[in-house]
C-alpha cells in the first residue's frame, strides 16, 4: 500500500517534471508554474534582501582594446606573444561587451539578478598607468553604470582584475613600490567619479591568482617565474597597493561608499567535521592565506610565514603593515575548490591532504568539486576575523557546453555544481554567517585567460563568430533560485 502510494506520488512528481521540461525549452521566459515545484524548499531559503548577482572582468569580456584611447595592458602583450594562450587567443574582441553592454544588461535583467560585479580596465582610465587620465575611458564605465541603474541592477566595481598597464610593467610592475602608489591614485580617481552611483568597490581581484600564476609559474601575464625573494616582495607590494587604494577611496569617494576586496583565499575544509579537524582547519586558514588575507586582516605576517621564507621574506616597514590592514567594510571571496585539512601533531597542528588522483573536477582540471568550500570559506572569514559583511564574489564552473540540436546547452553538470555549492551557501546563511550576496562567475562565456576560449564558465553560451548569446540550462536554474530566493 505504502509502496503504491509512493509510486503514485512519484508519478505525480514525474508528470510535473515533464511539464517543467516542456516549458523550459522556451528559455528566457521562465514560466514554469509554481505548483509544479517541489514543496521542499521552505527551509532552504536565503535571507531576505540577499543580493544575487553575476560577475565578469574587463579584459575577459570587453574587447575594443584599441578604442577611445585605451593603453595596452600586460594581457595584451602576453596574449599576443605566440604560445602563451590556447590557440593564441587574445582579448582583442572577446565578447565585444564594450559595444554590447546594453544587450548584456538585458541578459542580467532576464535572470533577475539584483547586482553585477564588473571590473574597470586601469589602462582605459590611465593609458600608461599614471599621469594624464583619459576621460573617454572612464566614460565607458559611466555609461555602463547608468544603464545598470536604469535597469535596477546595483553596480559593484572591481578596480584591478589583472590588466595592469603595460607601461607600469615596463617600470617593474608589482615588483615596484611605485605600482602600489599608482594603484592607489587610480583607485581614488575612479572612486571620486563613480561613487555618486557605485556604492561598493573591490580593490584587487585574487592576489593568489595573478601573483602565483603570473609571477611564479609564468602561466598568466606578465609570464614571470620570479625567484622566491622577488616573488614575496611583489606580493607585499600588491597588498600594499590594496591598502593604499582603500585609503584613497575613503579619502575621495562620496559618503556611503563601501570598500572591500575579492580574494581567492585558499579555502580550508575539514576532512571530517569533528572538533579536532575543524580546529586544525582554522589554523590552516590563517597560515595558508598568510601572504594576503591574513596580513590584510591582522596587520602582520604570521611568524610561520616569515620564518619559512627566511632570507626570502619580504622587506617592509611597520607603516606598510598599517596601510595594508586599513579597515574594510566587507570581504569578498572567490570560491571554487576545497583544500582538505586534517589535524596532526606537527608543531603547526595541521596537514594538507592532497586530492586523490580520482578526485572529480569540472572541465578545467584545476576545478576540483567541493561544495563545502562555499560553507567553510565564509565561515572562516566570519569566525577568524570577525567580518560582519561577506560576499561571494565568484563561484561557478566550466563545462564542455556543446549546444544540442535545438541550439540549447543542457549543462546538467553546471546545474549539479551550482545546486550543491548553493546548498552549502544556504547552510552558511542558516548558521548565521553574514553572507550578503553571491556573484556567479560568469554572466557569459568569455576569455578564460591562458585557456583562451576553450573553457566556458558562462550562464549564457557565446557563439564567438556571431556574438550571439544563448541562455544555457544553468541560466534557467539560476533564475529559479533567484525568483524563489531558495535552493532545493
Ligand atoms: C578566477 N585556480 O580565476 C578569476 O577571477 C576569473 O577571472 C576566472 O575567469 C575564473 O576564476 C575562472 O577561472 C581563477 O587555479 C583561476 O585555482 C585559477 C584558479 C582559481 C581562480
Amino acid at each position: 500500500m505504502t509502496r503504491k502510494l509512493s509510486r503514485r506520488t512519484f508519478a505525480k512528481i514525474a508528470a510535473s517534471a515533464t511539464v517543467a521540461t516542456t516549458t523550459s525549452t522556451a528559455f528566457g521566459s521562465l514560466d514554469s508554474p509554481f505548483e509544479t515545484r517541489l514543496q521542499t524548499t521552505q527551509s532552504r531559503t536565503f535571507p531576505k534582501d540577499f543580493l544575487w548577482g553575476t560577475a565578469t572582468a574587463s579584459y575577459q569580456v570587453e574587447g575594443a582594446v584599441n578604442e577611445d584611447g585605451r593603453g595596452p595592458s600586460i594581457w595584451d602583450t602576453f596574449s599576443h606573444t605566440p604560445g602563451k594562450t590556447v590557440d593564441n587567443a587574445t582579448g582583442d574582441v572577446a565578447d565585444d561587451h564594450y559595444h554590447r553592454y546594453k544587450e548584456d544588461i538585458q541578459l542580467m535583467k532576464n535572470l533577475g539578478v539584483k547586482t553585477y560585479r564588473f571590473s574597470i580596465a586601469w589602462p582605459r582610465v590611465f593609458p600608461t598607468g599614471v599621469g594624464e587620465p583619459n576621460p573617454k575611458g572612464l566614460d565607458f564605465y559611466n555609461r555602463l553604470v547608468d544603464e545598470l541603474l536604469a535597469n535596477n541592477i546595483q553596480p559593484f566595481a572591481t578596480l584591478y582584475h589583472w590588466d595592469l598597464p603595460q607601461a607600469l610593467q615596463d617600470k617593474g610592475g608589482w615588483e615596484s613600490r611605485e605600482t602600489s602608489k599608482a594603484f592607489g591614485d587610480y583607485a581614488g580617481y575612479v572612486a571620486e567619479r563613480l561613487s555618486d552611483r557605485v556604492k561598493h568597490f573591490f580593490t584587487i581581484n585574487e592576489f593568489g591568482a595573478f601573483l602565483e600564476v603570473g609571477h611564479l609559474w609564468g602561466i598568466h601575464a606578465p609570464g614571470l617565474k620570479l625567484p622566491r625573494g622577488r616573488f614575496n616582495q611583489a606580493r607585499h607590494y600588491a597588498v600594499l597597493g590594496h591598502g593604499l587604494a582603500v585609503q584613497a577611496i575613503r579619502a575621495k569617494a562620496k559618503s556611503g561608499a563601501r570598500i572591500g576586496l575579492a580574494e581567492n583565499m585558499t579555502i580550508c575544509v575539514p576532512v571530517i567535521e569533528t572538533p579536532a579537524h575543524v580546529e586544525a582547519t582554522t589554523r590552516a586558514a590563517r597560515e595558508l592565506n598568510a601572504a594576503y588575507m591574513t596580513v590584510i586582516q591582522e596587520g602582520k605576517y604570521t611568524d610561520a610565514y616569515l620564518s619559512n621564507a627566511g632570507a626570502d621574506a619580504p622587506k617592509f616597514t611597520a607603516e606598510d603593515l598599517k596601510v595594508i590592514s586599513s579597515p574594510l567594510d566587507f570581504v569578498g571571496i572567490n570560491v571554487y575548490t576545497p583544500t582538505y585539512i586534517r589535524a596532526d601533531s606537527s608543531p603547526i597542528g595541521f596537514a594538507v591532504v592532497p586530492h586523490p588522483k580520482s578526485y572529480p573536477h569540472m572541465a578545467s582540471t584545476w576545478l576540483n568539486i567541493g561544495p563545502e568550500a562555499l560553507y567553510w570559506g565564509p565561515r572562516h572569514v566570519a569566525r577568524i576575523w570577525n567580518v560582519k559583511e561577506i560576499y561571494i564574489t565568484e563561484n561557478g564552473c566550466s563545462s564542455s557546453d556543446i549546444p544540442a540540436g535545438d541550439g540549447i546547452v543542457y549543462d546538467t553538470d553546471r546545474v549539479m555544481f551550482l545546486r550543491n555549492y548553493l546548498s552549502q551557501l544556504q547552510r552558511a546563511t542558516a548558521d548565521g554567517i553574514p553572507v550578503r550576496g553571491y556573484f556567479l562567475w560568469s554572466l557569459m562565456d568569455n576569455f578564460e585567460w591562458a585557456d583562451g576560449y576553450t573553457n566556458r564558465f558562462g550562464l549564457h553560451y557565446v557563439d564567438y563568430a556571431t556574438q550571439k548569446r544563448t541562455p544555457k540550462l544553468s541560466a534557467q536554474f539560476y533564475k529559479e533560485v533567484i525568483a524563489r530566493n531558495a535552493v532545493g
